[in-house]
């Protein structure tokens, strides 16, 4: 296989691995996916290991890179093919502030989403978690009041990293049926071309997707 293709090794259960997708979705870019199955501990096997070296989904490679961490593969993309970029330098770089916000606060909805689905807790662990999980949203909610975006005036890698690693929140018993502005911007996001749920958009088996021109 040309080293020029991206390739994209995730899980359809996991968000990290949902936002490159979502990128690569919306971006209608052709490329591999590589299953990994989390349920049988795949992502803790050498050959796995050698690609990332802390046992997790998602991997991008590309061009004889090995990428990990969603946010930092989100960066490539948008470095590289230009898509989901700010409008201006300083855009730029406030859309890779709110992936580091992202990893900070929006990551809650997913640990809740977590405890919930694969791993019951302590209630005193879901107590701790829970209150972040909501001010994440809560502060998306607030921020997008007269807005469209996050950044700017267009959709970003901002929107694509918060949105995809919230996006399995009902699973975790959190919604946005109160927060209207977050609820407005997910319709944005889900109306664009290309758009689809983790479920219908990432595949159980290794996949070629050929993109759309
Ligand atoms: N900070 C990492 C988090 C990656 C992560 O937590 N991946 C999860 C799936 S969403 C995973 O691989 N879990 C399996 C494990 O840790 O064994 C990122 O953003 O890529």
């Amino acid at each position: 296989m040309s080293d020029d293709r991206l390739v994209l090794h995730g899980s359809f259960t996991s968000s990290s691995s949902y936002k490159p997708m979502l990128f690569l979705a919306l971006s209608g870019l052709p490329f591999s996916f590589r299953t990994v199955n989390l349920k049988n501990g795949v992502q803790k096997e050498a050959e796995h290991l050698a690609r990332n070296r802390y046992g997790q989904v998602p991997v991008l490679q590309h061009r004889g890179l090995t990428l990990v961490m969603s946010n930092v593969i989100l960066d490539y993309l948008a470095r590289t093919t230009g898509r989901f970029e700010g409008g201006t330098e300083q855009e730029k770089w406030q859309a890779r502030e709110w992936l580091g916000w992202e990893n900070d606060a929006v990551v809650n909805v997913a640990r809740v989403r977590h405890f919930h689905r694969f791993r019951a807790v302590d209630p005193a662990v879901m107590a701790f978690f829970k209150p972040g999980a909501e001010a994440a949203l809560d502060f998306i909610d607030r921020h997008l009041a007269g807005r469209d975006w996050l950044v700017g005036d267009r959709c970003t890698i901002a929107d694509i990293g918060c949105f995809g690693r919230m996006v399995f929140m009902a699973e975790g018993g959190l919604s946005l049926d109160n927060r209207p502005h977050a609820r407005a911007w997910r319709e944005r996001i889900m109306a664009m071309p290309g758009f689809a749920l983790p479920y219908d958009l990432i595949p159980k088996k290794d996949t070629e997707f050929a993109g759309r021109s």
